[in-house]
């Protein structure tokens, strides 16, 4: 855990909630004092979201191989720690991030990337900036489908099949099961109400909640 601030991620597929659940975390955790900043991955700094953009929106008819998004997800990371989240965590904030390195190692894995090829930049690019705390949202990929389709989104990942998307939901829990002690599987089919509580629960269980 980081001496003054702390980092803490949000996991899952997609419309699961990550941002809902954030709004409503930024709002809990500035009321109780803590200084609170939102961001998300790929992206957070303008360098960042440039390459956001590149990777998630390549050219027309174009696409990157499996080990290109990869080391791009990783090219945005590090400028996004270097320049936003670890000067964040520096000055006591809680940082709160939509999405970070477990995206990369669900996503790309499936994709084709080998984990210890994943792991390996990893390393390299987060070192010890690991999250304190995970919250994995987690729900059968077919009781979301109406949430993702409301979200009128067309981008390379959103374009894939249900198929995948129970990949990226397995890839996630194996993540949670692999790292118990810093990931914590919250259900994502409750109201947006009892997912904060349930979030705000394990912030209080695993974090200093002072
Ligand atoms: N990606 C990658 O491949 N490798 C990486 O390393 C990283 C990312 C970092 C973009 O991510 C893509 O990048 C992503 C993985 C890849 N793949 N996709 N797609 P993104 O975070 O920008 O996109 P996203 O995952 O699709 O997130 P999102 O659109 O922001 O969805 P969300 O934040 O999880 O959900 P939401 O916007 O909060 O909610 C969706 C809808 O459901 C919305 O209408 C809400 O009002 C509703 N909602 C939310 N919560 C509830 C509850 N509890 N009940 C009922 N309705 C709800």
């Amino acid at each position: 855990m980081t001496d003054l601030g702390r980092f803490i991620t949000l996991e899952g597929g997609e419309g699961t909630g990550k941002s809902t659940l954030i709004a409503g975390l930024e709002g809990a955790l500035s009321a109780r004092g803590h200084d609170v900043v939102v961001t998300r991955e790929p992206g957070g700094t303008k360098l960042a979201e440039a390459v956001r953009n590149l990777a998630l929106h390549p050219p027309e008819d174009q696409a990157w191989s499996p080990l290109a998004h990869a080391l791009l997800m990783n090219t945005s990371r590090d400028d996004h720690l270097r320049n936003l989240i670890r000067p964040a965590l520096a000055r006591g904030s809680w940082v709160i991030c939509d999405r970070f390195a477990d995206s990369t190692r669900a996503y790309q894995s499936i994709d084709g990337v080998t984990p210890e090829d994943l792991l390996a930049i990893e390393a390299i690019v987060v070192g010890d900036t690991r999250p304190d705390l995970t919250l994995i949202l987690d729900a059968a990929p077919n009781a979301l489908a109406e949430r993702r389709h409301q979200r009128n989104v067309s981008d390379v990942f959103e374009r894939k099949a249900t198929e995948f998307h129970e990949r990226v939901r397995s890839a996630f829990l194996e993540i949670a099961e692999s790292e118990p002690e810093r990931c914590v599987v919250l259900d994502a089919l409750g109201s947006p109400d009892q997912v904060l509580t349930a979030a705000l629960n394990a912030i209080d269980t695993r974090l200093d909640p002072s």
